[in-house]
């Protein structure tokens, strides 16, 4: 037997998340920065920032398939609107958020636990607050933001890598929200 084979199965830590596109991307960058720079945080590349759906935390590679086969969920494209920017003083997490959750997010969340939960995976009892980090080990800011308007058409599957004192993420597969026409 190997070393790695007595150490146990490989873990994977992956999760379902809403992945912007370029312009997307670019338009939270900008709406953002005074206030990512004003907190004094270590912020986030711009190319790594995404809203989590559904964290699994570290799967076995039988685990990763698990939640390959989980969608598509076709609850239809839809539009998000991130209005708010805060912070949390516990984590102090800088992040850009919709001021309120939107139904169709609301119901692919939900799905998808429903689902994966056939799969023996459950969601931690915390509740879920739909966010994007802008930056972590932020200072308090006071700061408004110009809304960012992201039209969601995907849901991706997204592995997470250690990357020195960061973390990169590899988009694993992305599925269409709309159904088939
Ligand atoms: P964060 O940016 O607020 O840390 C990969 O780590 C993604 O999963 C990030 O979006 C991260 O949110 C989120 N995440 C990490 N741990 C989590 C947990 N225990 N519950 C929910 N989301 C988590």
């Amino acid at each position: 037997m190997t070393e790695a084979a007595e150490a146990g199965p490989e873990r994977h830590r992956v999760f379902f998340a809403l992945w912007p596109d370029e312009a997307t991307r670019s338009a939270m960058s900008r709406a953002t920065r005074a206030a990512v720079q004003a907190s004094g945080g270590r912020p986030i590349a711009k190319d790594r920032l995404h809203l989590t759906v559904a964290f699994l935390g570290e799967l076995t590679a039988a685990g990763v398939a698990a939640a390959r086969s989980v969608p598509p969920i076709e609850i239809g494209a839809f539009e998000l609107t991130l209005d708010a920017i805060g912070i949390w003083p516990e984590s102090r997490v800088l992040w850009l958020a919709p001021r309120s959750l939107p139904a169709p997010l609301e119901a692919l969340e939900a799905q998808l636990w429903e689902r994966l939960a056939a799969h023996g995976l459950e969601a931690e009892d915390r509740g879920y607050r739909p966010h994007i980090t802008l930056a972590r080990r932020a200072r308090p800011v006071e700061a408004e933001v110009v809304p960012v308007q992201w039209r969601v058409e995907e849901l991706a599957l997204v592995e997470s890598f250690p990357d020195g004192r960061s973390v990169y993420y590899e988009v694993l597969e992305r599925w269409p929200l709309a159904g088939a026409e």
